[in-house]
């Protein structure tokens, strides 16, 4: 078989794609000039030179520095649908997005601004690309629980727009239960539950995801390999991880690609899938993830089909519709 083919003509779902990750170069120096925001890079050369990444933070820089641009609904409009038309092109079928509000509301942009743009590209994305789209919002664990609970409030007179809460940003120093009451707030909302944990961050942040949090999925979760029990919990339960390999590499949670442990995860049988995370960013888009992964792991078809089946019951569709993609 032609596996790049094949890896990137199946259809699959994408569940960790931060959109305000997906702004790539051109569309950030286009919208600066739409909005008279001044940036402090020249053009799109000297943005992109700016890329060489040596860990979580030193991206979240950048990427926050990026996200300063979008201030009207036809921005985040015009973000998220330059990201769904190229998630069709890879085959991607349904995607779960997350969104970081508070990186704009804390600018002065009103959470309407923000929801109603991003939910707008998701409506049109159903009916003119076939590519069925869902938003998550994500809380930034570096502030505190109490502007998470503020901007929960915000986000509710919006609740039918996004179907989950997540937990993202600078991970060490900000551990899952710190988020313990916004997290039991959103579930009795009966919002999903998802949150970074194990990028950078020990087992311990992964344990107190599942089980302060409550969480259903974990977001990448790579570093649970060096906790033999968590590795028995999570093949055991089935709990999703959403790993994004050349993240992973960009940020240098591992020297190289080939040194990705995501062969180990699937060998332990956990429900491991493969995702972009920012892809503007990290040098690709999830079929790119795909191939390279396969590549340098040395994965298989077999490794394909899993991983795509793995995608659509790590997904939070109806069982219905899960039955119709697997
Ligand atoms: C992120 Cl790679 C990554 N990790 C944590 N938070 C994030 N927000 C956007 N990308
Ligand atoms: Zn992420």
């Amino acid at each position: 078989v032609n596996l790049p083919k094949l890896l990137r003509e199946m259809p699959k779902a994408e569940l960790h794609i931060h959109i305000e990750g997906s702004l790539e170069p051109e569309l950030i120096f286009a919208l600066a000039e739409r909005n008279g925001v001044k940036l402090p890079y020249a053009n799109v050369e000297a943005l992109r030179a700016a890329y060489a990444f040596t860990n979580l933070q030193s991206f979240l820089d950048i990427y926050y520095a990026g996200a300063s641009v979008l201030l009207h609904e036809q921005d985040f409009y015009d973000m998220a649908w330059a990201y769904l038309q190229r998630a069709a092109a890879d085959h991607v079928v349904h995607t779960e997005i997350f969104f970081d509000p508070q990186t704009h509301t804390e600018r002065g942009v009103p959470m309407a601004t923000v929801i109603n743009g991003l939910h707008r590209a998701c409506a049109d994305a159903q009916t003119q690309l076939g590519v069925s789209a869902q938003l998550i919002l994500c809380f930034l664990r570096h502030l505190s629980e109490e502007a998470a609970l503020h901007t929960f409030q915000e986000a509710l007179p919006f609740k039918d727009k996004f179907i989950g809460v997540g937990l993202d940003s600078s991970e060490v120093g900000h551990p899952p239960e710190k988020f313990k009451n916004v997290f039991a707030l959103a579930h009795a909302h009966g919002l999903h539950l998802v949150a970074h944990a194990g990028e950078e961050g020990p087992p311990a942040y992964m344990w107190s995801a599942l089980d302060v949090l409550r969480v259903e999925r974990i977001d990448h979760g790579v570093q649970a390999v060096h906790d033999a029990a968590l590795m028995a919990r999570l093949a055991k339960d089935r709990t999703p991880l959403t790993v994004c390999p050349l993240s992973n590499q960009k940020l240098c949670v591992f020297p190289d690609l080939k040194d990705h442990n995501i062969g180990q995860l699937l060998d332990a049988g956990l429900c491991v899938t493969i995702n972009s995370d920012d892809p503007a960013y990290f040098g690709g888009y999830i079929n790119d993830n795909f191939v390279q992964t396969f590549e340098a792991a040395g994965l298989t078809a077999q490794h394909a089909y899993v991983l795509a089946r793995n995608s659509f019951e790590a997904s939070f569709v109806t069982e219905a519709q899960r039955q119709k993609w697997i």
